[in-house]
Formats: structure tokens, sequence, C-alpha cells
């Protein structure tokens, strides 16, 4: 498997939507086993494929051991709010406080193309609507308020300083802390 590097605020591919898939191959296959490799490397709990480079209707999430690689993912049903902190390995160290669907129904393919639906509530719910936002070219400081996305913008471009690159390199994590993660969630 490999590490993919993610693309950064301001990269034009985070603002791309993405393709929907009529089949899934085994490159697509490899895909998904790569990006969840990258998410754990980068102590994610979802990733997106436009986060990798790539345009394909692809994300990953593991939240509390519930594990997906959704392709297609469509929301088909969503209820009740919940207001709680994001953030996004393509934004590091900015967070704010987003509004989501509670509880939603997300109808996708799984890594072998078959149909799934999943019910999802609380941070999952949160992590899946943040997933599927990346794949239509949304980001979560879109939903801030016109002053809190001004200073997350500002605190990005002060941490950025002079680092004008578009993409991250993920440093591979040994495979025992990934499980002591585990053990804590
Ligand atoms: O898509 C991404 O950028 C991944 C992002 C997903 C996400 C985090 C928090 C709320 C909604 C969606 C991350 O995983 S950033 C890492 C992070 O903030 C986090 C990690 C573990 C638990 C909770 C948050
Ligand atoms: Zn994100």
């Amino acid at each position: 498997m490999t590490l993919l590097d993610i693309w950064v605020l301001d990269a034009p591919i985070l603002r791309q939507d993405t393709t929907v898939l009529t089949e899934v191959t085994d490159e697509h296959r490899r895909l998904i086993d790569d990006m969840f490799e990258t998410m754990y490397a980068a102590r994610g709990i979802g990733l997106a494929a436009t986060q990798v480079g790539r345009t394909e209707r692809i994300c990953v999430v593991d939240v509390e051991k519930a594990k997906y690689a959704l392709v297609n993912p469509e929301i088909i049903a969503s209820e009740g709010e919940q207001t709680g902190e994001e953030g996004c390995l393509s934004i590091p160290e900015i967070y704010g406080d987003v509004t989501r669907a509670q509880h939603v129904v997300v109808r996708a393919l799984d890594r072998d193309g078959k149909p799934i639906e999943i019910d999802a509530t609380d941070l999952l719910a949160r992590c899946v609507q943040h997933e599927i936002d990346h794949l239509h070219g949304r980001l979560f400081i879109d939903y801030l308020s016109l002053l809190k996305r001004q200073a997350a913008l500002k605190k990005w471009r002060k941490l950025r300083g002079k680092d004008k690159s578009l993409t991250r390199k993920i440093e591979p994590r040994d495979v025992a802390e990934h499980h002591e993660r585990d053990e804590e969630l």
C-alpha cells in the first residue's frame, strides 16, 4: 500500500465536484486501500478522494470501529441537528463549530461494488456529511460565519508562513500505535 499526499487549502482540486463511478474496479479498490492507510497515518476519521488529488466519487470513514468505503455516497434521509467542532486533514490545525444533521441515512456502493445503506448518528453522521461535502467541492470552513471564516483563514496563512506547497506528506505510523488508538475508542 502507498501513503498518498494530501492536498491542502488553496488547491483547486478541493473545490472540484467528483465523477460518479459506473463500476468499482481493482484500481478503485487499490485507491480505497491507500486512502484508508493514508487516513490512519494522518490520524483522521475520514478522507475523500479529492483530498488525495483524485476526482472519483469515493470516500472512506472509520469512526468508533464503524469502518466504511463509500462509492457514490448519497444522503437519502436526514434528521435532527448537532453542532460540534470539526477539523480537516486538508486544513491542519484549523477547527470550527459546524451545525449538521444528527442522523443521516446514506446509500452507496461498497468496496466490492455492492449497494449498501448506512444509518449514521452523532460523530459518524458528522464525518460522513463532511466527506460527502468534500466530494462536491465543499469544505467545513464554508459553513463558518464570515468573521469566523476570516479568522480561520488568517490563522491558516500565519501557520503556513512562506510555505506555498499545495500538498502535505504523511509520515507512516507504526501499526502498534494504530491499535492503541483503536483500544482507546
Ligand atoms: O475529511 C477530513 O479532512 C478528515 C477529517 C474528518 C472529520 C473530523 C472531524 C469532524 C468531522 C469530520 C478528520 O478526520 S480531521 C481529524 C480530526 O479532527 C479528528 C480525529 C479523530 C476524532 C475526531 C476528530
Ligand atoms: Zn476534510
